[in-house]
């Protein structure tokens, strides 16, 4: 019996810029789990006396050189070899313009495929097939590279690819799950969509998702996949991540009083604590709640914030990442005749050629300020810097409607 562990897309430094402007503790927390997932991931390896860990590409985020990073690998990959367990690493297109990964040295252990096929026999009738592509971009196949299965023995490949495509991922070395399949080998050890996904039964075609979800659109628990080869080959799932992003809808129709509200989020939350996969949760809060409470909430939003943070925080595991605040839609809703002029207004004046170059002078100058890593985030184009004008002059009309809905009661 042999067994392998398969990890993809663990994108070590990745930088969390907008978690970082909202929550710096978060992010830090954030980064701090990617390396940890990556610990786990090593621990598993030990401790399941697996023979090899394959990483499927995307180990680094990026082009940011980091010594501490490099330090952290080798010390990681030292660990597996003093094991006897080798590391076999495919590169990503996260991977082809980080220094790191060139200039580093690894380990003896640590097998990185390079741009030509190789095969590499890891037991006496088990071989390792991978190819690295060079360059962030891959607009073609690297399939038809790849050697022949080798005849006889279990062969493993080891490919970063977005397959067809999938929502969200760029095109990169696209191929079909059936080309894989036809292709002769036993297992494919893919990389690249960070959702995970087994594609295909025999032979087993796997992506197996990021260890770490590194924002609300990655909700849930991660894991990596652990391959055992006896006389057929099964998988199974071992979780990796610390952090677990997740998300608490409360329709809050009922709540008839602030203390309502709050009593009714604390119960949620502390359900979403106990039934958490990872050591940590980090929450988008979306609360809808009733036209006439929508606009006091928005009023009150810097208050609410804080105190859905502290609700979370109460936990001592979870975290807010995002409070949103939405509204039913009711017939009572009308009626508001001058306030609801005004919004009119407000609309009729964002369309105005001159308010929109007015207004995209000023974001241009805000972004000016901001270093440039930041400023490409925000705004990278001019399509960008549309919509980031757009959107903050909708916040803003939304504040002021708000300052005046929601001071109608008092
Ligand atoms: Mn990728």
């Amino acid at each position: 019996m042999l067994r392998l562990l398969h990890t993809a897309d663990v994108h070590l430094d990745s930088p969390l810029k907008s978690l970082a402007l909202r929550d710096p503790e978060l992010a830090e927390r954030a980064d701090i789990a990617t390396r940890a997932a990556f610990s786990r991931i090593i621990d598993t390896a030990i401790t399941e006396n697996v023979a090899a860990l394959l990483i499927a590409g995307d180990l680094f985020d990026g082009r940011q050189r980091s010594a501490r990073t490099g330090a952290f690998l080798i010390s990681e990959f030292d660990r597996l070899r003093a094991h006897g367990i080798r590391v076999f690493y495919v590169k990503g297109n996260h991977d082809a313009e980080n220094p790191v990964s060139g200039a580093i040295d690894l380990p003896d252990n640590v097998h990185v495929f390079g741009g030509r096929a190789e095969k590499v026999q890891l037991a006496e009738n088990v071989w390792i097939h991978g190819i690295s592509y060079a360059h962030r971009h891959a607009p073609e196949s690297l399939l038809p590279k790849f050697h022949p299965p080798v005849p006889g023995a279990i062969n493993i490949g080891m490919l970063h690819t977005s397959l067809t495509g999938a929502p969200g991922h760029d095109v990169y070395a696209p191929c079909t799950v059936a080309e894989l399949a036809a292709h002769g080998f036993d297992y494919w050890a893919l990389g690249h969509v960070h959702k995970r996904q087994v594609h295909h039964e025999s032979p087993l075609i796997v992506m197996p998702g990021t260890p770490q979800g590194r924002d609300i659109g990655e909700t849930g628990p991660k894991s990596a996949t652990l391959i055992t080869i006896t006389e057929g080959i099964s998988i199974r799932q071992v979780p990796t991540s610390i952090l677990e992003f997740a998300t608490i809808d409360l329709m809050a129709a009922e709540a008839e009083s602030n203390e309502a509200l709050r009593t009714m989020l604390r119960q949620k939350v502390q359900e979403m604590a106990n039934s958490l996969h990872g050591d940590f949760g980090a929450v988008r809060v979306r609360l809808t709640v009733d036209p006439a409470r929508y606009w006091r909430l928005l009023r009150d939003r810097d208050v609410w914030n804080e105190t859905v943070r502290d609700i979370l925080r109460e936990t001592g595991r979870l975290w807010l990442e995002k409070l949103v605040i939405e509204r039913f839609e009711t017939k009572k809703s009308a009626g508001h005749g001058a306030i609801d002029e005004l919004g009119q207004l407000m609309n009729d004046v964002l369309q105005e050629k001159a308010f929109r170059r007015k207004l995209h002078g000023r974001v241009e100058e805000f972004l000016s300020e901001l270093p440039p890593e930041l400023r490409a985030e925000m705004a990278g184009d001019e399509t960008g810097l549309a919509k980031l004008a757009d959107d903050l002059a909708h916040a803003g009309r939304e504040r002021v409607l708000a300052h005046m809905r929601g001071g109608e009661d008092r």
